[in-house]
């Protein structure tokens, strides 16, 4: 770009540089999804192919963005965990957010076809907004997606109740709130289960516990080294020793090739993968150290 008189306008632009070795959490939300859900007569209280359509829209992220190594889904909205150590975009704010974001609502219109039955045109298009929070340790950012996780339990248990006492309870939205008005969750497991015949643990996790992307570290090692996806996990056999080598220690040596070290796994490539997991529990985070180093 040529200097010219107009150039002076640039140092009116403000830095907005994230804070180095912190980790970033994106959230976006659906704006006005009440009123997007009605219109798209989206299934109460879970839409599956809405649902869908949001773990899609989320992976379409993780292709994009390879510093996202953490994904977590519920209703209309999904959150992105970025890499400690991330230079994206030299860590500045609005770019990373307005990049999710909009990648995320390209890629919810794109895929609209393929996950919403015929019938189900795209009424109006739809928006989505976006913040930033830097966590500076990881049991913020594991309390974070605790956070999530325990809104994603409350408000669905809260919903397939509210809704089984409308739809198939004949009561008013009116009355199922009243209903449900101070009740704890043992009561409206018990409303379920007595009223309903529902069993709220045996309906589907994706309802119950969110969506949770990441990238599966046994593809991206197996692939980095050239491994058939079939040798996954086997034991390996052991080979019997070659009589000739006992014969002579130093037999074929010059042949046996130094065994290639495996760098240290960051998260950043392999398959992108959607789970329905417990991220309340320690055990999602001790089983893939690599998303917190
Ligand atoms: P906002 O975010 O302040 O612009 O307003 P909303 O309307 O997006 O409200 P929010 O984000 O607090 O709540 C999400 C809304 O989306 C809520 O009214 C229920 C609706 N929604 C999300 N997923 C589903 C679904 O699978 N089925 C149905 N029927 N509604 C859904
Ligand atoms: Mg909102
Ligand atoms: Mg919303
Ligand atoms: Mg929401
Ligand atoms: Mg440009």
């Amino acid at each position: 770009m040529a200097n010219s008189r107009f150039k002076y306008v640039r140092n009116f632009e403000l830095a907005d540089n994230l804070l180095p070795s912190t980790y970033l959490v994106v959230r976006i939300d659906g704006k006005g999804f009440h009123r997007f859900s009605d219109a798209h007569s989206f299934a109460k209280p879970n839409d599956k192919a809405a649902l869908d359509l949001m773990d899609r829209a989320a992976k379409r992220v993780f292709e994009e963005v390879p510093d996202v190594v953490v994904g977590f889904g519920e209703s209309d909205e999904y959150s992105f965990l970025i890499r400690k150590d991330s230079s994206l975009f030299s860590r500045r704010e609005s770019k990373i957010v307005t990049l999710i974001v909009s990648c995320f609502t390209s890629a919810y219109v794109f895929y609209w076809p393929q996950y919403m039955p015929p019938e189900r045109i795209l009424q109006y298009p739809p928006i989505f907004d976006g913040r930033i929070v830097q966590y500076p340790s990881t049991s913020q950012v594991k309390d974070y997606f605790r956070w999530r996780a325990v809104d994603t339990h409350i408000n669905n248990l809260y919903n397939t109740t509210f809704w089984a006492l409308v739809l198939q309870g004949g009561q008013t939205t009116t009355e199922a709130n009243q209903t449900l008005s101070g009740t704890v969750s043992g009561d409206k497991n018990e409303i379920l289960f007595k009223k309903f015949g529902i069993n709220y643990s045996t309906l589907p996790e994706q309802f119950r516990r969110g969506s949770t992307v990441v990238r599966s570290a046994v593809e991206a090692v197996n692939e980095t080294f050239g491994i058939p996806a079939t040798a996954n996990a086997e034991p390996s056999v052991t080979e019997p020793e070659d009589p000739r080598k006992i014969a002579n220690p130093l037999f074929g040596h010059k042949q046996k090739k130094k065994p290639r070290a495996i760098p240290p796994y960051d998260g950043t490539t392999g398959e992108i993968v959607v789970l329905h997991v417990d991220m309340v529990k320690d055990d999602f985070w001790d089983q893939r150290p690599w998303l917190l180093a």
